[in-house]
């Protein structure tokens, strides 16, 4: 096809929505792309101009902005060279993120494998055991995992990883305590902490992105480190099976309708799942939290110790609820910051998705009025059951 037959401003366009594509990643792409064209659609009928601005309107989508003032045809011509590179250098850069289902590349790289002494696998196997990100593996895959990993012992103030730099391996923490620091308006802020337990480092080797956070040592510690490609071949592929078994569900969780489809995904990213057996203790009251639970199948009943007259806690559990598939729990220790305030049991056999202190802070954030609104039904119904004015949020 010649160039004169490609309409003016289509090349533009569907760069926009293909960056957009490469950025967000949505599971849907007929259901993106037309979210994504009204939203410029929408942008045209609000300029008078719609004409002329058609091509800037799609880059806009993919925050190209230009300078309204610079309108000179040399100028023009700079900002489509700047565009094609960036172009070419994201399709370069993403090509490994955007296909997560296209095995041949990866399938062709050599398997790593780091031999251990039994004990070294003992200490890793019992690293590895409650490793949210390996929770969906099949045995093979999760053998594969472990094969591939190394150990790297640390000092104390040293950087892990650096905020900004490119991702080289993933990490998963046998011992030693890590401060998260991110960088807000040129300061670095404490944003948390992994103490003894955990894995980090995931996020840009799964988006290629930059890393989104300083890891520091405050001790010394040993961690057990899995390189990008490895990572990629078996986290970043298992991702895409885990969108297609969980995104039906994760669409009728009350609690996640309020965020976008993109960040629900990133949530599927993430979790793990785990089955309970019947009668199984979940959580246990006092206990100090890392984790948030949605139930899949099967229902939890929660039970809280009851209070003597005098205000003492005795050993009796009381139910108080019960939750089933699309409701969660775990919630109330992670936002209050407080131990867990109330045990958690399995009736029947129970399947719950999990998902992490970090990932909870970093992805549930617009949730977090939601669940604030039902932590005050919880204080009623405390008031109620035990006869004390209590305040859980605080
Ligand atoms: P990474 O590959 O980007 C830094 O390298 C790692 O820090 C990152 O993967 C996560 O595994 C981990 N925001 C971003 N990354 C975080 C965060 C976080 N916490 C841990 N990591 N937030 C803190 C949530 C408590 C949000 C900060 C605004
Ligand atoms: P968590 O992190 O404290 C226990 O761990 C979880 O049980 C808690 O988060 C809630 O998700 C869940 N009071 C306290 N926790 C409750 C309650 C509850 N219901 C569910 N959880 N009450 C019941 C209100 C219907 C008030 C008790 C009288």
């Amino acid at each position: 096809m010649s160039s004169a037959e490609i309409p003016v401003g289509l090349k533009e366009l569907l760069q926009g929505y293909t960056l957009e594509v490469l950025r967000r990643r949505p599971p849907n792409l007929v259901e993106f792309a037309v979210q994504h064209f009204t939203r410029i659609q929408e942008s045209q009928r609000n300029d008078q101009h719609a004409k002329k601005r058609t091509i800037k309107s799609a880059r806009k989508g993919v925050t190209f902005d230009t300078n309204p003032s610079k309108s000179t045809k040399d100028d023009e011509e700079e900002e489509e060279a700047i565009i094609m590179f960036y172009w070419v250098c994201v399709a370069a850069v993403c090509a490994e993120a955007y296909n997560p289902d296209d095995d041949e590349d990866d399938d062709s790289e050599p398997r790593v494998v780091h031999p251990k002494t039994d004990e070294q696998r003992r200490r890793l196997q019992d690293a590895c055991k409650d490793i949210l990100l390996f929770k969906t593996l099949d045995q093979e895959q999760f053998s594969e995992v472990l094969d591939g990993m190394f150990e790297v012992l640390v000092k104390p103030q040293e950087h892990i990883i650096d905020q900004g730099d490119d991702g080289d391996n993933f990490y998963v923490i046998e011992r030693g305590v890590y401060d998260i620091v991110v960088q807000k308006d040129g300061v670095s802020v404490c944003v948390g902490q992994y103490d003894n337990k955990g894995s980090f480092g995931e996020l840009a080797l799964m988006y290629n992105t930059p890393r989104a956070a300083t890891i520091i040592a405050t001790q010394e510690g040993a961690l057990w480190g899995l390189d990008r490609a490895t990572f990629h071949r078996l986290i970043v592929k298992n991702n895409a099976k885990k969108r297609r078994m969980y995104e039906a569900f994760i669409e009728c969780v009350p609690l996640l309708k309020s965020l976008e489809l993109s960040e629900r995904m990133r949530i599927v990213d993430v979790l793990g799942a785990r089955v309970f057996k019947a009668g199984e203790r979940i959580l246990m009251q006092g206990e100090l939290a890392d984790c948030f639970y949605i139930v899949e199948s099967g229902e939890v009943k929660i039970m809280i110790k009851s209070k003597t007259k005098a205000g003492q806690q005795d050993n009796t559990e009381v139910e108080v609820a019960r939750c089933t598939r699309g409701q969660y729990f775990g919630e109330l220790a992670l936002v209050t910051n407080k131990p867990r305030a109330a045990s958690v049991y399995a009736v029947g056999e129970t399947k719950c998705l999990v998902i992490d202190i970090q990932a909870f802070e970093r992805l549930l954030g617009p949730c977090k009025e939601i669940m604030k609104r039902n932590i005050s039904q919880y204080e009623d119904q405390l008031v109620a059951l035990f006869g004390s004015s209590v305040d859980l949020k605080h």
